[in-house]
């Protein structure tokens, strides 16, 4: 079947696109907030290949319902488009399928969100069969309530930002076509879930570890510091998008770790429901490093996103351990100390010089510690495959023979433990 949205990577534009940015601010919110909004949206917009030739924001409390912001705005916008000439307009706040249509009614360019501009970026840069399907997905679901008078201009800017791979061959507008292609997308990821479970072999002596947070807080030069892995390192937003599994080198080679995608303020929705199989490797984790670019002046933020991001997705229960990253480059010590109010039991270290990774290592032998418990089983000789599943799941720290019962000392994870209690009881064990 074609593909609704023809993927191929030599999408880029031909010259970069010249773009104006738009917000809104509360009354009640403070500048600096919509400044570091704008400004992460500003590099949203230029690692999709975009210029931004004009920022415009808006105070209102309240949100114009038909175009967010006010007449007045809209028409402001319209002139700097025209003398600027810009060939698209992003909002940084979520605009409904009518609100985007009325702006580009308005506009006579086309407009994006900061979700729409996302999931463009995810499109651009998805490499794996994975990553691909997942991302086509949620532009799909994205898309499909927007396909209305949208798509005309769609067909003129064909190639922009927001509608790559859209227009290079048919542009397919028809819902039901869409519809069965969403179908076809989900039943693709199940099949890869499938495949990848089956490959995901719980190893016993290796601790798994995934590396969580915003993107852009460190998170593969720490897997890279660790493991001595080449994984792509780049000042851009959205590097990682496929999970990376690397077991740790040196001091660290009882640990495997795991990168992830990071996460953004107002993540599409429809891509954090994608992206839900490339997660669940960090389900499998024994812990979770929450690594945060300290050094960032949104840091607090971006660590509340963070955990929103890792609630919804039920990931929460797991053990977290917050890692403060590129302490190099924190200035005072009050930013440290603000810090450390926020999470008391944090790691401060940096990637990239490599301070204070021993600190690192200590604290996640501790948290696995905890999270391991010792036990003892008394078992009939005879209880091979109970023993066998002893010696798979747990670390067997010694065994031997009393009044004619093996007796086994291990140490393993609770949940395993408590299943391994469970299997020496039924086998008539104690
Ligand atoms: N100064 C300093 N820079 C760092 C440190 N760790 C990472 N960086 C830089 O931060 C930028 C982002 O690093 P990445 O490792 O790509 O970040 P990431 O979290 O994997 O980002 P995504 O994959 O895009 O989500 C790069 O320019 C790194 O060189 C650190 O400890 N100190
Ligand atoms: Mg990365």
């Amino acid at each position: 079947m074609t593909p609704v949205f023809p993927r191929n990577d030599s999408r880029l534009l031909p010259s970069r696109q010249r773009v104006i940015l738009a917000g809104i601010r509360s009354s009640r919110a403070p500048f600096s907030e919509v400044d570091e909004h704008l400004e992460e949206l500003s590099l949203l917009t230029e690692t999709a290949g975009g210029t931004v030739v004009g920022t415009f924001v808006q105070e209102r409390s309240r949100r114009d319902p038909a175009t967010v912001v006010g007449k007045g705005k809209v028409g402001e916008i319209a002139q700097a488009s025209e003398a600027l000439k810009a060939g698209l307009v992003i909002f940084d706040e979520d605009l409904s399928p009518a609100q985007a249509r009325n702006l580009e009614r308005a506009l006579d360019i086309p407009v994006l969100d900061r979700a729409g501009l996302i999931l463009d970026i995810f499109a651009v840069r998805a490499r794996s069969r994975e990553a691909k399907v997942q991302v086509e997905l949620a532009q799909l679901r994205y898309l499909l309530p927007r396909l209305t008078r949208r798509w005309t201009h769609l067909e003129r800017q064909a190639g922009g930002i927001g509608v790559r791979g859209v227009g290079e061959t048919q542009l397919e507008t028809d819902r039901r076509l869409i519809q069965k292609r969403i179908a076809h997308l989900v039943s693709d990821l199940r099949q890869i879930e499938r495949e990848r479970s089956q490959r995901r072999k719980r190893r016993k002596e290796t601790i798994q570890v995934a590396l969580v947070g915003y993107t852009n807080a460190g998170k593969s030069t720490l897997l890279n510091a660790l493991t001595g892995a080449g994984a792509p390192v780049e000042d851009r937003l959205f590097v990682t998008l496929d999970p990376l599994v690397r077991q740790g080198h040196e001091a660290w080679s009882r640990f495997l770790f795991i990168d992830t995608v990071g996460f953004i303020r107002k993540l599409p929705p429809q891509l954090v429901a994608s992206f839900r199989s490339t997660l669940e490797e960090s389900r499998e984790a024994d812990v979770l490093l929450h690594v945060v670019d300290v050094s960032h002046p949104s840091f607090e933020e971006q660590m509340k996103t963070t955990r929103q991001v890792l609630e919804e997705m039920a990931l929460n229960q797991k053990p977290i351990l917050t890692v403060f990253n590129k302490v190099d480059r924190l200035g005072s010590s009050i930013d440290r100390e603000h810090a450390e109010h926020l999470a008391p039991e944090a790691v401060f270290l940096s990637a990239s010089t490599g301070e204070a990774l021993e600190d690192l290592r200590r604290r996640l032998e501790e948290s696995v510690a905890e999270e391991t418990v010792l036990g003892r089983g008394v078992l009939s000789p005879s209880a091979g495959s109970v023993i066998a599943r002893i010696h798979a799941l747990a670390d067997v720290m010694g065994s031997r023979m009393e009044d004619g019962k093996l007796v086994i000392r291990y140490r393993a994870h609770r949940k395993d433990a408590a299943f391994l209690e469970r299997l020496i009881r039924e086998s008539g064990g104690s």
